[in-house]
């Protein structure tokens, strides 16, 4: 007879390949062994430790999906996001450090660039030798980023790019910028900035309650001067943007399910182990409801993400998949968080239990990339033809 594996009921192991569960059991080792001890000093003093992008270089975690001849691992997108899945499961903040630089920097260039701006920067971003960030959200233009005002002037050999960034995830400690801004006919185009260049500069945010193992700053541009063969030469309009964003929203939907299952791991241990009137809290039909939804999401979200990664590596992925499961994994995981923290008591508000970190950390993972009712409204037009939020 069958049994059930209350870790993985619908049996999503024995779904991946022998190359794939490899890799995810490095990914696992890493982050338990190295990560996880780091976290809860990490968090309480906002501190991001930039050892983390070169180890997580060592070991290929940095541009899972870019060819090997630029110094990816060139894996495919279901152990992208099985690494995804597996470095959310200590913190979210881990996790956007590494998929900002794999999806959101080595993607653009990798799809985008010059043979020349793939053989600069990709294999030490790849090495995590330099780290990246991703700007296009402004001050005043975050879910409508068609409407930035950011621009890029045209001027002799090059650009002049004039425009604030906000909300942008490794831009105090980033090497390499990659920025969105309008040119002189009003197209969206795409720029690779270093640290240094004159006019440039990305003051840090303070007072995050939530990601604060991540470090977060602005991209404040003073007619930075960018030579030509630091453009984008043929990408135009939001799909250059976008294209990242999908990669990125994609490894999202495991993550955010890796740090549910952590929750729901932690939740578990602990209504066994605590007694309350005289019984584990375990034993109670109200405690045992609430695991029985937990595992039913997270097998669900899990399987629904497998689907979408093989669709992905597949070509058949339209991007609206993307943000089903993006939108699913991440409300989904939030109502997890928020329940285990409930189920630990007095307890799951300290940071050492791990929840409540997890639980501010997807309040902004249900924000950023298109936020969960941005999701709704791009899937509302899909299946509607009619876009909500635009005339
Ligand atoms: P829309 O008319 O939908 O599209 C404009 C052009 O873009 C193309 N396109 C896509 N291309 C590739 N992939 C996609 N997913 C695409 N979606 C759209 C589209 O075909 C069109 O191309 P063309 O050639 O016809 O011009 O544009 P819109 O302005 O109406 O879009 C509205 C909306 C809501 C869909 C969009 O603006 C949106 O997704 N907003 C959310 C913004 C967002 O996700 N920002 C993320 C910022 S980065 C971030 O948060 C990083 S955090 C990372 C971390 O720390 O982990
Ligand atoms: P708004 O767009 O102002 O939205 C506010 C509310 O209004 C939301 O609930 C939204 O769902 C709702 N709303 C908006 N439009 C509509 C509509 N038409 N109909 C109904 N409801 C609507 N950006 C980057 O470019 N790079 C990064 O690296 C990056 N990292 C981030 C890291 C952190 C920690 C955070 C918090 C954000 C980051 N972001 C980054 C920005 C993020 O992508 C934006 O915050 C997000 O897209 C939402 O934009 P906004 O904050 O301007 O909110």
């Amino acid at each position: 007879k069958a049994t059930f594996d209350w870790n993985d009921p619908l049996l999503l192991d024995s779904q991946l390949t022998d190359d794939e569960r490899a890799v995810r059991d490095a990914a696992r080792a890493y982050c338990q062994d190295k990560l996880a001890p780091r976290v809860v000093h990490a968090f309480r003093n906002e501190q991001t430790d930039l050892a983390i992008f070169r180890e997580m270089g060592e070991l290929g975690l940095l541009g899972a999906t870019i060819p090997e001849q630029y110094g990816g691992a060139g894996l495919n997108y279901v152990c992208y996001g099985l690494v995804a899945r597996e470095v959310e499961r200590v913190d979210s903040g881990y996790r956007s450090m590494m998929s900002v630089q794999s999806s959101l920097v080595m993607v653009p260039i990798n799809e985008f660039g010059t043979e020349a701006q793939k053989q600069k920067y990709l294999p030490k971003l790849a090495r995590g030798e330099w780290i990246g960030c991703f700007g296009l959200t402004e001050p005043d233009h975050g879910s409508d980023p068609g409407s930035m005002v950011t621009r890029a002037r045209k001027v002799d050999g090059g650009f002049s790019l004039s425009g604030a960034k906000m909300w942008i995830t490794n831009s105090p400690v980033a090497d390499v910028f990659v920025v969105w801004a309008k040119d002189d006919e009003g197209q969206i185009r795409g720029f690779i900035l270093e640290k240094g260049w004159k006019g440039l500069s990305a003051p840090a945010v303070h007072g995050k309650v939530g990601l604060r193992a991540s470090i977060t700053g602005e991209i404040v541009m003073d007619n930075v001067f960018v030579p030509e063969e630091n453009a984008f030469p043929d990408v135009r309009g939001l799909k250059g943007p976008f294209t990242c964003l999908n990669s990125a929203r994609y490894g999202i939907a495991w993550g955010a399910l890796g740090a549910a299952e952590d929750c729901y791991t932690r939740a578990r241990q602990y209504v066994l182990d605590r007694k309350q009137f005289g019984r584990p809290l375990a034993a109670n039909q109200l405690i045992q409801k609430k695991l029985a939804d937990m595992v039913t999401e997270i097998s669900l979200g899990l399987q629904g993400c497998l689907q979408l990664g093989r669709m992905k590596d597949a070509g058949t992925a339209s991007v609206e998949v993307t943000s089903i499961m993006k939108r699913n994994s991440c409300g989904k995981s939030l109502d997890i968080a928020r329940v285990a923290r409930d189920m630990m008591g007095g307890n799951g508000i300290s940071d050492e239990f791990g929840v409540a970190r997890h639980l501010v950390n997807l309040e902004v993972v249900n924000t950023y990339e298109g936020t969960h009712d941005v999701h709704a409204l791009i899937l509302g037009r899909a299946i509607t033809g009619i876009p909500a939020f635009s005339n």
